[in-house]
């Protein structure tokens, strides 16, 4: 009966709710390789965005609207077009690329400083594990000053975008955070 209940309730439940994700991130970092892994979940082979790509999946009852934003320099000024009504940014690194880790985290600062990301989560994956010389997720934690990030639920995940690891991690625990603090 409880299994009927729970089967049914959660099924209305999921259809009224609809979020929003925002992937950012610098270029290259594997925004796009991510997205399409956790809609279709399969690699696939990416050029540099210009603009956006938009895919909607469910995921835990949630139907999910999420944006994966160019990362380069001049497409940057343009992320804040689509902050409105956000539940959670991803932001994506290059674990390998220590040379912008700098720019990274400057780019992710500056962003959750914007008031319309004041109550959103952040999951940030520390991407690209698979390659040699990356940094640990601590040690990009550690480059982007996470630590200094207060009232905000964030976590850092290790993930390989091509191999699909750590991406199923993250997603649980964001979505997690949103049903708890904002749905
Ligand atoms: N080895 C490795 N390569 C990856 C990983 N994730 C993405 N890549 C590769 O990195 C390159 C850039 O990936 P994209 O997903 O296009 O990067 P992006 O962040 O969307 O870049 P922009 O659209 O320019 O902002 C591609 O060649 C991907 O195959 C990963 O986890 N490991
Ligand atoms: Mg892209």
């Amino acid at each position: 009966m409880g299994n009927i209940f729970s089967g049914i309730f959660g099924r209305l439940w999921g259809i009224n709710k609809e979020i929003r994700i925002l992937i950012l991130g610098l270029d290259g970092a594997g925004k796009t390789t991510i997205l399409y892994k956790l809609q279709m979940g399969e690699v696939v082979k990416t050029k540099p965005t210009i603009g956006f790509n938009v895919e909607t999946l469910t995921y835990k009852n949630i139907s999910i609207n999420m944006w994966d934003l160019g990362g380069q320099t001049s497409i940057r000024p343009y992320w804040r077009c689509y902050y409105a009504n956000t539940a959670a940014v991803i932001f994506v690194v290059d674990s390998t690329d220590k040379e912008r880790m700098d720019i990274a985290q400057k780019e992710l600062h500056m962003m959750l400083k914007e008031e319309e990301l004041l109550d959103s989560a952040l999951l940030v994956f520390a991407n690209k594990q698979d390659q040699m010389g990356a940094l640990s997720a601590a040690e990009v934690s550690k480059s982007l000053n996470l630590v200094d990030l207060k009232d905000r639920s964030w976590s850092i995940v290790a993930s390989s975008a091509v191999k699909g690891e750590g991406l199923t991690e993250g997603l649980d625990w964001l979505i997690d955070v949103i049903k708890e603090e904002q749905l």
